[in-house]
């Protein structure tokens, strides 16, 4: 063997998977249109966020999506084989293969960017995280938990924040975590914890399915920054791209009023803005290896982002988190939504 085949079968033993894996990771997209469908990684079943129906058909602000990436890609918004992992082996699943991205309430942090071969596309949600607790405890504030046992999720931002607050605040408590999610909701309800730790919006979407949604109630405070987006393997730059401009494309869409509803009548418009983003003037599209009028397949499928939200998590849902006035509203309603120019 020469000395070039050598080293890569040690880094192929010792499962580096090195220069080769770049050279076929530049290829994402390739593989996804020869595949015939995109993989796309969701967690457990959470109301509002990655919901699977009755009939086994995904839903939610996060699986709206992996749904518009696949009508980018294939015309058709239901090319997709959903993965549904735990939180703690959801890093593993995309870096080995499995799923070509994943969008499930992850929160972009330094570490998971910089460390774990992963690049975030985005932000579809700004969140943060809170407590419940039944609201026959009494408790009104996150300070009165003080030696408290607390649920937690393992493989989370969740642990790491619920540590430093307590510390922070000279308080102690006793975590009690699981990997499921259900399980951990499980032992809350059946009062094996005081208190339910996650971002605000698990937390709304866990309660919207308990038997008594109004027995418990989310503490204000707002412990930490979650925010939630995408994630794509790194070393593909041009699926980053893709994914990214996505989800920019659907924030955009907003700005610009192109809705579901009118995005043929739209079609006509004079504004440059909209002509380029429904692929009417310009190549932005083919630039990414995908139709010019992605975006008109897109929305017609899918809506804009102030659609997805109402429909998925919004205030006429049983998860019921209110957009005006967060985050999560438009940059020029005062929210940090804000998609880079479609030019
Ligand atoms: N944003 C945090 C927490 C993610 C999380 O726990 N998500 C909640 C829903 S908002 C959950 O229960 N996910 C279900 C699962 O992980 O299976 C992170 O990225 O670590």
């Amino acid at each position: 063997m020469n000395r070039h085949l050598s080293i890569l079968a040690a880094a192929a033993a010792v499962g580096i998977v090195g220069y080769a894996h770049d050279a076929q990771a530049q290829a994402t997209l390739a593989q996804v249109k020869e595949r015939g469908h995109l993989n796309c990684q969701v967690g457990l079943p959470t109301p509002g966020f990655y919901q699977l129906g009755d009939d086994g058909t995904w839903s939610g602000i996060d699986v709206d999506v992996c749904r518009a990436v696949s009508a980018a890609i294939f015309g058709d918004p239901d090319r997709i084989e959903y993965q549904s992992v735990t939180s703690a082996v959801r890093f593993t699943s995309l870096a080995n293969g499995e799923s070509d991205m994943l969008s499930r309430t992850t929160t972009w942090t330094a570490v998971r960017d910089t460390q774990l071969g992963l690049n975030f596309a985005g932000v579809n949600f700004y969140d943060g995280q809170g407590f419940l607790v039944p609201v026959d405890s009494g408790i009104s504030s996150t300070l009165e938990l003080d030696g408290a046992t607390v649920c937690v999720l393992t493989g989370t931002t969740t642990e790491l924040n619920l540590a430093d607050y307590f510390r922070a605040n000279n308080m102690s408590f006793t975590p009690v975590t699981n990997e499921n999610v259900n399980v951990l909701v499980e032992t809350y309800l059946g009062g094996g914890c005081d208190a339910y730790t996650n971002d605000k919006s698990g937390l709304a979407a866990r309660r919207s399915a308990f038997p008594d949604p109004t027995a418990h109630v989310i503490l204000p405070e707002t412990i930490s920054k979650e925010p939630l987006g995408p994630v794509v393997r790194q070393g593909d730059d041009a699926w980053a791209n893709l994914v990214r401009w996505v989800l920019f494309g659907l924030i955009e869409a907003e700005e610009l009023g192109v809705t579901a509803a009118n995005v043929d009548e739209m079609l006509g418009s004079d504004n440059p803005n909209i002509k380029r983003l429904l692929g009417v003037e310009g190549n932005i599209g083919e630039g990414m290896g995908v139709a010019n009028d992605f975006m008109v397949t897109v929305l017609k499928e899918i809506g804009n982002y102030g659609e997805m939200y109402e429909r998925h998590v919004g205030e006429n849902t049983p998860i019921g988190i209110p957009r005006a006035g967060t985050l999560n509203a438009q940059w020029f309603d005062g929210g940090l939504m804000y998609a880079m120019p479609f030019r």
